[in-house]
């Protein structure tokens, strides 16, 4: 498709200030009468009224009520254009649009036989004729009428105003938002549901309604979401001082959506996988990300919605910060049952630990990568295809490095500047950087660099220690390398949070020449230019730095520290994840070198000093168990491709099968006793505590299974059969996949059975066989395997859940089996690719996006891998989606 440019931005010449939207929902016809209140904007250039338009029969246009005359309505390719020379015209646009046919999950489609929306970013258009872009915000009305059988519930964005009996078995809903919104937080559902439903009161003492709507059978479901509604309410009420606007909020789940959910105005829709849990059918990450999530579209109310973005090139703008906000959150329902600061602290560790995982396997990828953009882009093709790691993940990198630089209450006070300027616009990351800088007197000019390049900034640290002047000293250099268009890189201000270890393993206060001590023993250095160094004064021994202390820049740190260090650090760092970090800095190492060995046709062996620091903290019952099962989680195989250079996968996965069989066989009898003490008492219930214990628990006996000895097996096949929630049942189904025992079949069998009626249980089955590795030769081929599962009766390419399970599950986090030497996996994604392409294109762009990193892979693989991007390349009627992926990735 054409470039679309952040520097081509215009206002339009007219914007909408009411609009009355009337559905006459039906399968295959569905007529939409659409009147706008069409405004001239006085700080646009003169022009036409401008409506984007897709995939919509034109029934009629008026003119304030009159018909148009000649020429004066042009069809153009991506919609209308009207002249007008009046400041004001009501534009009424009848369009009628085939619901049953929309498999792309965008616009208005058919789930479960419901009538769902989906806008953003620019599904708006292919619902009705409008100004369809974020920085057009306006007030809407919206009547819906529909079958009262099978759609017996009708809803729309705010506050319901009627409902009524029609002929013939219809019924209708009239619905008003009272707030300004822009297109893409337009919100229709009309289906077969039923609410869980609670009244709270708000800070200023409003009560307000809140909906949890389900299909019937899954409303025992929905109690875990509610909670975690409530939950956000509060916090951002404590927090931010955000209150709900709206007398109603509602949470509608659907089976078929692309993504996780949407915040539309009042209405957020939810993928079911985000809102459904109950201890039989969620783990504990299940209960997590439910919460996380419903916290996030609860934040879009006004970090997105109240104020919304320009242009989507700001997308960050509400992305990044969002997700800040759920971040902080997150930790802090973590933390809050803790009973000491250093358990609150470890406790948010974990959180963050989580977090960094993400960055590091899913945006380090994105940034070395062809699809490397800043997270404020300045192109794209198709813009579905920016809701990416990077605007996401980086993006509230980004946003956390200005609290760190703020404050706490910095960061509230530009929030609260940010809300007093601009409630009610569309505005850009300018304008909230502005306020953070202007309500701090901070100066954030040169920060701005973070928003304008891409790539992963190479931190690194080097120390010098001078005895005979007691001082330290510490250097740090930024480098940042050439990313896909982007050739030069600018130093950029970085927040790095320090620490320095003495030789028992306390920290020092850290006092830098000149200054007074103050006894602090981690500190924010500011790095400003390429390279800085800082000089500290009064230390008595060589320290250990412990260098980005919370993560606190998404960079990568290059430091030199030999074995030892790494496991002092791992048995001494203050800051937990570091400590979290040490170790996995030391598994990459062993791996790593495995791999090397068996590459080179050697005998791997696992350093000795390696399995004491791993044992020291295996034993450690100091330490929270959820915290224990981060750090003794080896490190993703994506983050280790990524580091592995070229990246191999088949040595890369014979490493990590060799290491945890050899881990697990000489450390059996510690896995064992933890794994015996840690039994959680009583009936399941989500709570941080004992999702800590479960979490190491299921550790143990991965490692265990992974070493495959008898009484190994046992215990995961009892645990397997005993289990009375999902996190235990598929604790043990997942280890026993996980490894070599002939009993995997079985159990996969009877899980299978158990749930082969309930769709989110079974794409935890599909995911899980997708990703086995072989631990031995005589084990099947996984893609025979995935193969044969797209014929069960349960999959279907058009479910993005079953794609993202089945599919996503195998591209994605089965390296060794995917890049099998036969070019197979390859074959068969191309296949794939094409297949989804003609149904769903962003389902099928992210697919395709699973190749994207193939340039640091061996030369063979290589050859195999672009074999299969030109296959796809050549085919006719791609989507811009694909196109833009398969074209950059080729370029
Ligand atoms: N803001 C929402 C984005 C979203 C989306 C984007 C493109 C296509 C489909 C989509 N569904 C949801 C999700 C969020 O960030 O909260
Ligand atoms: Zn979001």
């Amino acid at each position: 498709g054409p470039l679309i440019r952040r520097d081509a931005y215009q206002p339009l010449a007219f914007g909408v200030e009411t609009v009355d939207l009337d559905f006459i929902l039906d399968p295959q016809a569905t007529l939409v009468t659409n009147r706008m209140r069409c405004v001239r904007n006085p700080d646009a250039a003169a022009g036409p009224i401008v409506l984007f338009g897709e995939g919509l029969v034109l029934v009629s246009v008026t003119l304030d009520g009159a018909a148009p005359t000649a020429g004066q309505v042009r069809e153009t390719g991506s919609g209308l254009e009207i002249d007008v020379d009046a400041d004001e015209v009501l534009v009424e646009v009848v369009t009628r649009i085939n619901p049953s046919a929309n498999l792309t999950l965008s616009g208005l489609y058919q789930s479960r036989g419901g009538y769902f929306t989906q806008c953003e970013a620019e599904g708006f258009r292919s619902i009705t004729y409008f100004p369809d872009r974020p920085d057009v915000m306006a007030r809407y009305t919206v009547r819906l009428e529909a079958d009262a059988a099978t759609c017996p519930v009708l809803l729309s964005n705010g506050n319901l105003l009627e409902t009524g009996a029609l002929p013939n078995g219809r019924h209708f809903a009239r619905w008003e938002d009272p707030f300004l919104k822009p297109s893409y937080l337009f919100a229709l559902v009309a289906a077969d549901l039923k609410a869980l439903e609670r009244k709270v009161d708000t800070m200023s003492g409003r009560e307000v309604l809140l909906q949890v709507w389900v299909e019937e059978r899954d409303l025992d479901r929905t109690a875990h979401a509610m909670d975690s509604l409530v939950h956000s309410l509060r916090w951002d009420e404590d927090v931010f001082g955000l209150e709900l606007d709206l007398d109603r909020f509602m949470i509608v789940a659907v089976s078929d959506f692309n993504m996780g959910a949407m915040e539309n105005k009042g209405l957020n829709i939810f993928n079911t996988k985000y809102v459904l849990a109950n201890p039989d059918t969620g783990t504990d990450l299940d209960f997590e990300n439910v919460e996380s999530v419903v916290a996030h579209e609860y934040f879009h109310n006004w970090t997105g919605n109240r104020v919304t973005c320009r242009d989507w090139f700001q997308l960050t703008l509400k992305e990044g910060l969002t997700v800040f906000r759920d971040q902080q959150f997150t930790a802090d329902m973590m933390a809050r049952a803790s009973d000491s600061p250093a358990a609150a602290e470890s406790a948010r560790a974990v959180t963050r630990i989580a977090n960094v995982r993400g960055l590091r396997s899913g945006q380090f990828p994105e940034d070395a990568g062809p699809m490397a953009h800043p997270i404020r882009p300045d192109a794209y093709q198709e813009i579905n295809n920016f809701y990416t790691a990077t605007v996401y993940q980086k993006g509230a990198e980004v946003i956390r490095m200005i609290h760190t630089l703020l404050g706490r209450e910095g960061f509230r006070n530009g929030m609260d500047l940010y809300f007093s300027y601009h409630d009610g616009q569309a505005v850009t990351c300018d304008d909230f950087v502005g306020c953070m800088a202007e309500a701090n007197g901070a100066d954030l000019d040169l920060f701005m660099r973070w928003y304008s390049q891409a790539g992963t900034p190479h931190l690194k640290a080097e120390g010098v220690y001078d005895a005979a002047s007691r001082t330290y000293a510490l250097t740090l250099t930024q480098h940042t390398a050439p990313t896909a268009g982007q050739a030069d890189k600018l130093p950029l201000h970085i927040p790095v949070a320090i620490g320095l270890i003495g030789p028992d393993g306390a920290d020092l206060p850290l006092q830098l020449e000149g200054e007074v001590r103050d006894g602090n023993t981690t500190r924010v250095l500011q790095l400003r230019s390429e390279s800085q160094t800082w000089r500290f004064t009064g230390i008595d021994a060589e320290p250990v730095p412990s260098v980005l202390r919370g993560f606190s820049a998404p960079v990568i740190l290059d430091i030199v520290e030999d074995d030892a260090r790494l496991a002092f650090r791992m048995a001494h760092d203050s800051d937990p994840f570091n400590r979290w970090d040490a170790s996995q800095r030391y598994m990459e190492r062993v791996v790593l070198g495995l791999a090397a060995a068996h590459a080179a046709g050697k005998p791997m062996e696992v350093p000795q000093a390696f399995g004491l620091a791993f044992r020291a903290l295996l034993v450690n019952e100091t330490l929270d168990p959820a915290f224990l099962a981060e750090t003794l989680a080896l490190p993703s195989e994506t983050y280790l491709l990524e580091r592995m250079q070229p990246a191999d996968p088949a040595p890369l996965r014979a490493a990590l099968i060799h290491l945890m069989r050899e881990i697990g066989h000489a450390m059996q009898a510690d896995f064992l006793s933890r794994y015996l003490d840690l039994e959680v008492e009583g009936e399941y219930r989500y709570h941080p505590a004992d999702a800590g214990k479960r979490a190491l628990r299921g550790l143990c006996l991965r490692y265990l299974s992974a070493w495959g000895g008898p009484t190994a097996i046992d215990l995961a096949l009892k645990q397997f059969e005993h289990a009375t929630d999902m996190t235990e049942r598929y604790g043990a189904l997942a280890a026993l996949v996980q490894s070599d025992a002939p009993q995997r079949f079985d159990a996969l069998a009877a899980f299978h059975e158990r749930y082969k009626d309930d769709a989110l249980v079974l794409d935890k089955w599909f995911q899980l066989q997708a990703g086995a590795w072989r631990w031995s030769d005589a084990a099947p081929a996984t893609l025979d395997q995935v193969r044969a599962l797209m014929d069960n009766p349960a999959f279907s390419l058009s479910n993005p859940n079953k794609v993202y399970a089945l599919l996503g599950g195998y591209f994605r986090a089965n390296a060794a089996e995917f890049h099998r030497p036969d070019g197979a996996g390859y074959a068969f994604w191309a296949e794939q690719v094409i297949a989804l392409n003609k149904t769903n294109p962003q389902v099928a762009s992210r697919m395709a996006r699973s190749l994207e990193g193939w340039r640091k892979f061996t030369p063979a693989i290589q050859a195999g891998i672009r074999a299969a991007f030109e296959r796809v390349s050549a085919e006719e009627g791609l989507s811009p989606d694909v196109a833009e992926i398969v074209g950059k990735a080729l370029a």
